[in-house]
């Protein structure tokens, strides 16, 4: 203590100042400053632990030292000192750019954003100044004096150049620094850089500098591939495309034809959950999903029991490409997250708005931010995305991925029933998520499993939470009379349970750890796919072999939609022509009676591998495996290359993100209800305008299991989240 006092006293801090790199750390320790205030007061990225108030922290040094470095290699003073304040004000504006961004968008600046291209209507040009605060001027007030004390030698700049080995040193400190940054925060969140979640994620744990770079450098690499594609690439593509198409089922062909659609996701559910028992200490059984499982076999269910879910690292963002689009997601890390703000989609919303007038919403509890959501969904023709700001979440309705499912069904009604009819709508679930462990109160007290591993024993819970939420969605549909003229088709979006895990499972399914081997983990790639259409008798449990790709056709085709025109890479599930052949991302695959796995051929019906098959197998497999690899090198080619912007055949008229606009919706729906007067068909205005909210009921777990015991509190473990298969 006394040391630094006398520090100050012998007025050396200013002597250090003086000399350039005094004057250079000066400058670094401002920065940090400025960066840690806009964390504090500004952005709301979702702490909760040391490790990673610590990340955050030291996260803007590495990148301060190695931009302001540059400087340093600058021998005559008055250019030295020149180039420290250029670059010193350019990253202050970078993070005061993104401090006004973000009050308004709740997300960072990506380049794209800044090049333009990606503008929004609603852009920052004329709302920025109701964006600034008066306070603002403390990001900017350091300069102002810099600069003032310079020009009048308050601080004086130093003529002798710092020594280039030792710049050089400095610079290569900056890039170790920021090495240790970057494990440290690859270890808290595995995949971090090739999964890109979302810009949040990036700048809690790399900061503003380092995510901007990142940025401009996938920019910069998806750009390149984008310049080089043409449309005569396209020519494959709608080669494929023919050869592939499956002739829709006559039967059914326009069975829903202009009902509202209601999509489900199911969060990590699988199918095994379906019709599955736990059971508990005491031996006694208890149904995990018992409003799911009397959907399953109810007739008006068209329900699916070989249908795997396609993702890969992209996860729910890549379950919502297949769905949507019928369209893979990438290879690596997340086409919402890397191409959703520049390609041209033909996803369901714009098909439909184009050919059958519909309007289309998604809701979720997260922040419209996670997977790129927000400029995605615009390319996919939703008019509306209501995410985590038009919620009222609070700390005791949420976790870390958002909103939990109850209220989060309970507080959209009050948006949905001023959609116009008919509606294509997706409500994503989130409860059901990764590391299972999160229901609290009134909500705890279904059974856990008792395995040697956590998340497993979790995962039934929350999933029966997850049924019970969908009941009291289904309750308010039927009883507010959205049901009968709606199509609902529920699709658990991957696995809940990694590979990793399984076979701690095994015992659970059926099986044991010991003889459980990768024929099995791909069997447990089933997810739940129904559609239910009310009205109708003729649902049954359908067997065929399909995944999340064949989704977009079949439902199309359930509309009466004609897909002859579109670039759809699955095929209808109901057709007779359907190939049965279910690619994964990986490209290995799965048919009715081969499964095949890295080079190994098992059998379906003895789960043992053939070491030595016939000619005939071999020759199958072989054009099964040429199949599988034109469809994915197909959808690689489209997303790369952004080949669907070349697609004018398609009849569909290119969109203009700049028409969409997420914020104020409620403004929105309304303005076209009143607008339309007697011809609005939203729910509210064919209600009378009365509301429906009122319709909604919701109740706990103990309110249903009165007799359910407590439980003793759970100790939840988020001390490490989620590893990269998660
Ligand atoms: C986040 C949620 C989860 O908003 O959809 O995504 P996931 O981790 O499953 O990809
Ligand atoms: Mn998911």
């Amino acid at each position: 203590m006394k040391k630094i006092k006398s520090f100050f006293e012998k007025n050396n801090l200013k002597k250090v100042v003086n000399t350039r790199l005094g004057f250079f750390a000066l400058l670094i320790v401002l920065l940090w400053l400025k960066n840690v205030l806009a964390y504090t007061i500004e952005f709301n990225l979702g702490i909760d632990r040391s490790i990673e108030y610590f990340i955050l922290w030291i996260n803007p040094i590495a990148t301060t030292i190695l931009l302001l470095s540059i400087a340093l290699y600058v021998r005559r003073k008055r250019n030295a000192y020149i180039a420290l304040m250029v670059i010193y004000g350019l990253l202050t504006l970078l993070l005061f750019s993104n401090i006004v961004y973000y009050r308004e968008f709740t997300d960072f600046i990506t380049i794209n954003t800044m090049l333009g291209a990606g503008k929004v209507s609603t852009g920052l040009g004329e709302s920025a100044l109701r964006l600034f605060r008066p306070y603002d001027f403390i990001y900017w007030i350091d300069m102002i004096a810099i600069i003032f004390a310079l020009a009048t030698k308050r601080i004086k700049m130093q003529e002798k150049p710092v020594r280039a080995r030792f710049s050089l040193a400095i610079s290569t400190l900056s890039v170790l620094i920021f090495f240790g940054n970057l494990s440290l925060a690859e270890t808290v969140r595995p995949g971090l850089l090739s999964r890109t979640f979302s810009r949040d994620y990036l700048v809690k744990y790399l900061g503003v500098n380092a995510f901007t770079v990142y940025d401009g450098v996938v920019t910069y690499q998806t750009n390149q591939v984008r310049a080089e594609a043409s449309e005569n690439d396209l020519e494959a593509v709608l080669d494929y495309v023919d050869g592939h198409y499956a002739e829709p089922n006559e039967k059914l062909y326009g069975l829903a034809e202009g009902r509202n659609v209601i999509y489900i996701h199911l969060e990590s559910l699988q199918q095994f959950v379906i019709d599955y028992q736990l059971e508990d200490e005491n031996g006694q059984l208890h149904e995990v999903t018992p409003f799911l499982n009397s959907l399953y076999h109810d007739n008006s269910t068209f329900s699916f029991d070989n249908f795997f879910h396609q993702v890969s690292g992209g996860k729910t963002s890549d379950a919502e490409t297949l769905m949507d689009n019928s369209l893979f997601g990438l290879n690596q890390g997340s086409l919402f997250s890397q191409m959703g703000d520049k390609n041209t989609f033909q996803a369901a919303p714009n098909i439909l708005a184009q050919t059958q007038g519909y309007t289309s919403a998604v809701f979720h509890g997260n922040k419209g931010s996670f997977w790129n959501r927000n400029e995605t969904y615009k390319r996919f023709g939703y008019d509306y995305f209501f995410d985590a700001s038009y919620y009222d979440v609070t700390e005791e309705n949420s976790f870390q991925y958002g909103l939990h499912d109850k209220p989060f069904f309970e507080q959209s009604v009050q948006y949905l029933e001023h959609l116009q009819q008919p509606f294509y709508s997706k409500f994503i679930a989130v409860s059901n998520h990764y590391p299972y462990s999160e229901l609290k109160g009134d909500e705890a007290g279904f059974p856990m499993a008792n395995t040697d591993d956590e998340t497993i024993n979790g995962y039934f819970a929350t999933a029966n939470y997850l049924d019970a939420s969908i009941e009291e969605f289904f309750n308010y549909l039927k009883a507010s009379g959205l049901y009968e003229n709606s199509v609902i088709v529920l699709y658990g979006d991957h696995y809940g349970i990694s590979n990793s895990r399984n076979k701690d499972l095994a015992e659970l399914v059926g099986k044991s750890k010991a003889t459980w081997t990768d024929f099995d983990n791909a069997q447990m790639q089933r997810v739940p796919y129904m559609i239910h259409v009310p009205g109708t008798t003729e649902g049954y449990e359908n067997h065929t072999y399909g995944g999340e790709v064949d989704a977009l056709p079949t439902l199309l085709h359930l509309l009466g939609v004609d897909t002859t025109n579109y670039v759809l890479l699955g095929q209808d599930l109901f057709s007779a022509n359907n190939e049965q052949l279910v690619a994964f991302r990986n490209g290995n695959f799965v048919t009715p009676n081969y499964t095949y796995l890295g080079g190994t051929i098992y059998d379906n019906h003895t789960g043992f591998a053939v070491n030595t098959p016939s000619e005939a197998l071999s020759a199958q497999i072989e054009e099964s495996l040429l199949k599988v690899e034109t469809q994915l090198r197909t959808s690689d080619s489209i997303n790369n290359g952004d080949l669907l912007r070349f697609n004018v055949e398609s009849g569909l008229a290119p969109i203009n993100p700049s028409d969409y606009s997420y914020l104020r919706q409620v403004n929105q729906i309304t303005a076209i209800e009143d607008a339309l007067g007697d011809k609005s068909t939203s729910l509210f205005s064919v209600n009378g305008n009365k509301s429906t909210v009122d319709l909604f009921e919701t109740k706990s777990y103990l309110d249903n299991n009165p007799v359910a015991e407590v439980p003793e509190e759970e100790t939840t473990t988020t001390s490490t989240e989620e590893a990269a298969t998660e």
